[in-house]
């Protein structure tokens, strides 16, 4: 044991021991914690008064599973595997009472007792695959023994926790608790400790076997779904080969597995960004910062990106006005917000009472003085800075003196908007994702006069929003959009070079993202960024390389999926215009064209997208290479497996 209090402590109650772990701030088993439950372990077993144990956890959650940050240091004894073994051969029953999350290893920990209760709000799952791992204690092999086979590979291969309720109904927790959960875990445990001690769940049975076709039908989804991320595979297989081989087998195969794939380029990459995630918002809001509270909040446009932001607020609890020009389009807007909410009725993401009162916190105007008591007004109108600065001067007439005020564009001057109201100082930029109920990225935008009160205000605002917030300095696309319009034009001198549309767009599919940078455009439509480019022509620098077979598309009236046809036709009929187009700018250029490999196609990528983040970080635009890493695979489908552009320039990637 190190010199650090032992965070598990142990109160006699009768003739149980309540043993408690403390361990802020989610009782993650570090090596003092396992050491501490190790000892207790022997001592219980070693103490003829005691006839039940009761394994609960201070704070908030039930331990959250192994310390990551021990990944990169040489492992100290007890190893988890040894304990959870250790923990399922005690001579008195173990039962595991879970609030909170019960998550990876602490999972394993509670499939090591002999019983579980969980509270209703609890939560319980193997998140390993989402860090490149696998559960590495036992949990592939002790699982099947306690749910169905197909319910093992789900909960393990998909990395996503179950509710408490849906746990009970797999076998995979034995009582579900109101309220008091110490109290009725104690009850609990008086009464299993007269009842012969249950067999160790490695002992048991397997729930089922599967046959051949069987595993056939649920490993193929996971493969699928796993676009090149090799853990979620592994998982899959793991469970198999804990239900097809003996324990003991099936024991060190998953321990082999576990190290082999801590090891991984992607499970350090998995890794990399799960800190990079957490601490992003941290570094930018200050303890010592006043926050603003944020209730009420006004949302100036009901199309896509103001229904999303809507629907994001009343998803979190707050209340929300929206703003339309008209009664017809607020009416629009408003039935757009209602149809996602009932999706996520539908989907059980809330309850009938939450949809039932999310509604009623949804009202709308159609005159900006409905704005007057918000504490947080989002501008989600067109990309146009005239309409934007009518806005905002409607906005500094009506609005509280202390509210902050947000525009949502996403590459437009913040400064210049800043500027041009009454108190520049309360102007910011919040940046959401479409659609921004589902995306989970929010680039914070900071100008030189918002104050350190508003900015702390936004990031605490982002985290009620559940939103990953990244800061980011005005420039031009601010870190996101600024990466992908350098790759996007690197993409179209490939186009010139020698290079088709398919070819690239293979190779970024190939790479990891759910799809190519053409593709993308086709469904985003090309005429908003056709109608910038006609907008910036006049100021262009005519040396800059300028590609235009994207106006030739959009003068054709090809703007992508929703007119049939853009960088590609979507009627099943052959279409050789786009390459027509791409061969003629390349002649009248002088360009002899050669093939371009899909390594080549990548690398130019990748390289496009770190130079853009080297001069993005230079002028501090980003406080950190992370926060660009962050951005990339939260808000343009970087593989999340790859870490990001400047972590694969770091490690070396592919
Ligand atoms: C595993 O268990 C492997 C085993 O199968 C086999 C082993 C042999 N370790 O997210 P929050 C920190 S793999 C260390 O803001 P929340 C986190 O960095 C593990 N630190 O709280 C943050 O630190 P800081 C499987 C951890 O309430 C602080 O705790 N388990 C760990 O929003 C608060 O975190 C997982 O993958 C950890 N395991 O969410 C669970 N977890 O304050 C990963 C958190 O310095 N964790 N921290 O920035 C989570 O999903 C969320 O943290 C959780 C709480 C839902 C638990």
């Amino acid at each position: 044991m190190t010199g650090k209090m032992n965070p598990v402590s142990v109160d006699i109650i009768g003739d149980i021991a309540l043993v408690t772990i403390a361990n802020p701030p989610v009782n993650a088993l570090s090596q003092t914690v396992r050491a501490g439950l190790l000892d207790t372990i022997e001592n219980i077993d070693k103490n003829r008064s005691i006839l039940a144990a009761v394994l609960i956890c201070d704070g908030r959650t039930f331990i959250a599973g192994a310390d990551i940050t021990e990944f990169d240091k040489p492992s100290i004894e007890p190893h988890l595997p040894d304990l959870i073994d250790r923990l399922e051969c005690s001579t008195k029953p173990w039962v595991a009472a879970i609030h909170g999350n019960a998550l990876g290893g602490g999972l394993e920990v509670a499939l090591g007792c002999h019983y579980r209760i969980a509270d209703f709000s609890s939560k319980l799952g193997f998140p390993e695959v989402k860090l490149g791992l696998i559960p590495g204690a036992g949990g592939t092999v002790r699982l099947p023994r306690i749910v169905d086979s197909v319910n093992a590979v789900s909960l393990v291969a998909g990395g996503k926790p179950i509710k408490a309720q849906l746990a009970a109904e797999w076998g995979l927790v034995d009582l579900l608790v109101e309220d008091n959960l110490k109290r009725d875990a104690l009850n609990f445990a008086q009464q299993i400790a007269s009842l012969p001690l249950p067999e160790p769940a490695s002992k048991r049975p397997l729930i089922n076997k599967l046959t051949a076709d069987d595993w056939e039908a649920v490993l193929s989804p996971v493969s699928n779904k796993a676009h090149g991320q090799i853990a979620p595979v592994r998982a899959a297989e793991t469970i198999r080969n804990a239900v097809e081989k003996p324990a003991d087998e099936a024991f060190a195969a998953e321990r082999n597995l576990f190290s082999e794939l801590k090891n991984s380029d992607q499970s350090r990459a998995l890794r990399y960004l799960f800190f990079a995630e957490k601490s992003a918002s941290k570094i930018s809001g200050s303890s010592s910062v006043d926050f603003m509270p944020v209730e009420l909040v006004g949302v100036i446009g009901g199309g896509t990106m103001g229904t999303g932001i809507v629907t994001a607020l009343l998803l979190s609890n707050h209340s929300v006005i929206m703003i339309e020009r008209d009664e017809t389009a607020l009416e629009k807007g408003k039935a757009t917000v209602l149809s996602y909410l009932q999706n996520s009725l539908k989907r059980g993401l809330i309850n009938a009472a939450k949809h039932a009162r999310l509604i009623t916190s949804l009202t709308g105007s159609i005159k900006y003085k409905a704005l007057a008591n918000a504490d947080l007004v989002i501008e989600a109108v067109y990309e146009d800075m005239d309409m934007k600065l009518d806005v905002f001067s409607k906005l500094d007439t009506v609005m509280k003196p202390d509210a902050i005020l947000a525009t949502n564009t996403s590459y437009l001057d913040v400064k210049r908007i800043a500027a041009s109201t009454k108190i520049p100082a309360r102007v910011v930029g919040l940046h959401f994702f479409s659609p921004a109920h589902i995306m989970k990225l929010l680039e914070i935008i900071r100008t030189d006069s918002v104050t350190a009160e508003v900015l702390s205000s936004c990031f605490l605002f982002a985290k009620r929003l559940g939103k990953i917030a990244i800061p980011a300095g005005v420039c031009e696309g601010f870190i996101g959009n600024r990466i992908m319009s350098a790759y996007r034009r690197e993409c179209e001198y490939m186009l010139e070079d020698g290079a088709l549309p398919q070819e690239i767009d293979d190779a970024m599919v190939a790479f990891g993202f759910p799809m190519g940078i053409f593709a993308m455009q086709d469904l985003a439509g090309l005429d908003i960024a056709w109608a910038m480019r006609k907008r910036q022509a006049a100021t262009r620098n005519s040396n800059t390389r300028y590609v235009a077979i994207a106006d030739r598309l959009c003068e054709m009236g090809r703007f992508g999926r929703k007119t049939g046809s853009g960088w590609y036709r979507y009627d099943n009929t052959t279409d050789t215009v786009v390459e027509k187009i791409i061969l003629q700018e390349s002649a009248l250029k002088g360009i002899q064209r050669k093939s371009i490999s899909a390594e080549e196609i990548i690398e130019r990528i990748l390289n496009t997208m770190r130079n853009e983040g080297s001069k993005i970080l230079a002028e501090k635009i980003a406080n950190r290479s992370e926060d660009i890493d962050v951005v990339m695979v939260n808000g343009y489908g970087f593989p999340r497996w790859r870490g990001g552009p400047m972590f694969t320039g770091k490690n070396l990637i592919p």
